[in-house]
């Protein structure tokens, strides 16, 4: 999984109001309202602990201490515990926490002490971004475009699949691609046939993954991915609605549906 830096991470509350502003402009809701109305959950003084976890390459400057300005964004109490691992748990408990959220290099997960309920981020973000999308206001088709099927871009396709959109899949790991095609009836994309797209899913950890020749005037473009999967040129010369944010809008997807 690609790693976040604490460079990804700086003013984390810009980049969150300037995708809830996006979300609000393709969806007609912000963050929270999608969340709330796809979940069918809200929030009601639920105390957050985030535990700081030093295992494999260790602890990422900044990434708790944004995990506290997301939840506090969301209308959260939560607090960053002193200790890290196993004592922060501990403490986070003990200090009335009754969610957990903290992540190691392979797992960021949100824990609801109260109702056993525990969320991965990798599926809460591929399904809130495609749930975005799917909400576009101002969508010419049910055709979608996913570039990266796996653990974020796979949960994604299978809920455009579930919801009835027509989606059109592509990924340059060919074993992804088939068991995509496979298990969830999407169409490949073909890059040297494209076609253009109001509604474009992306989930990679590259950049400028999307080709000039599938974006048409005002689409969308949902995509958790870091880097950024298109170009600023072509957001301009498109007027592309990005919606994209490097944590919080996954954290939000978690908590809502851990409640
Ligand atoms: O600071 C800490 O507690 C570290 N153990 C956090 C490690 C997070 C590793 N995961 C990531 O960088 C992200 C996920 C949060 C989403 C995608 N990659
Ligand atoms: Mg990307």
């Amino acid at each position: 999984m690609a790693l976040l830096t604490p460079e990804d991470l700086e003013n984390i509350n810009r980049q969150l109001q300037e995708a809830d502003s996006a979300v609000r402009r393709v969806t007609g809701l912000d963050i929270k309202g999608v969340c709330k109305d796809f979940y069918g959950t809200t929030p009601c003084c639920e105390k957050i602990g985030i535990v700081p976890v030093t295992s494999g390459n260790g602890i990422i400057g900044n990434f708790s201490a944004s995990l506290h300005a997301i939840t506090e964004y969301f209308g959260f109490d939560s607090f960053v515990t002193d200790m890290p691992d196993v004592s922060g748990y501990y403490e986070a408990v003990r200090n009335g926490a009754q969610i957990i959220l903290m992540a190691d290099d392979n797992t960021f997960l949100a824990h609801n002490l109260k109702n056993g309920k525990i969320a991965n981020n990798q599926p809460c973000t591929g399904i809130i971004y495609a749930e975005i999308a799917s909400r576009h206001l101002k969508a010419d088709s049910k055709d979608v475009l996913a570039v990266g099927l796996g653990k974020v871009g796979f949960p994604g396709a299978a809920h455009f699949v579930h919801k009835g959109f027509r989606v059109y899949g592509y990924d340059a790991d060919r074993d992804l691609l088939e068991k995509s095609v496979s298990s969830l009836g999407i169409i490949p994309f073909d890059p040297d046939n494209p076609k253009k797209f109001s509604i474009i899913f992306e989930a990679t950890p590259c950049e400028d993954t999307i080709p000039e020749a599938v974006l048409s005037e005002n689409c969308v473009i949902s995509t958790p991915g870091i880097p950024c999967a298109i170009s600023r040129e072509l957001q301009k010369k498109y007027g592309i609605e990005l919606v994209m944010e490097p944590l919080g809008i996954g954290t939000a997807s978690m908590l809502y549906s851990v409640l």
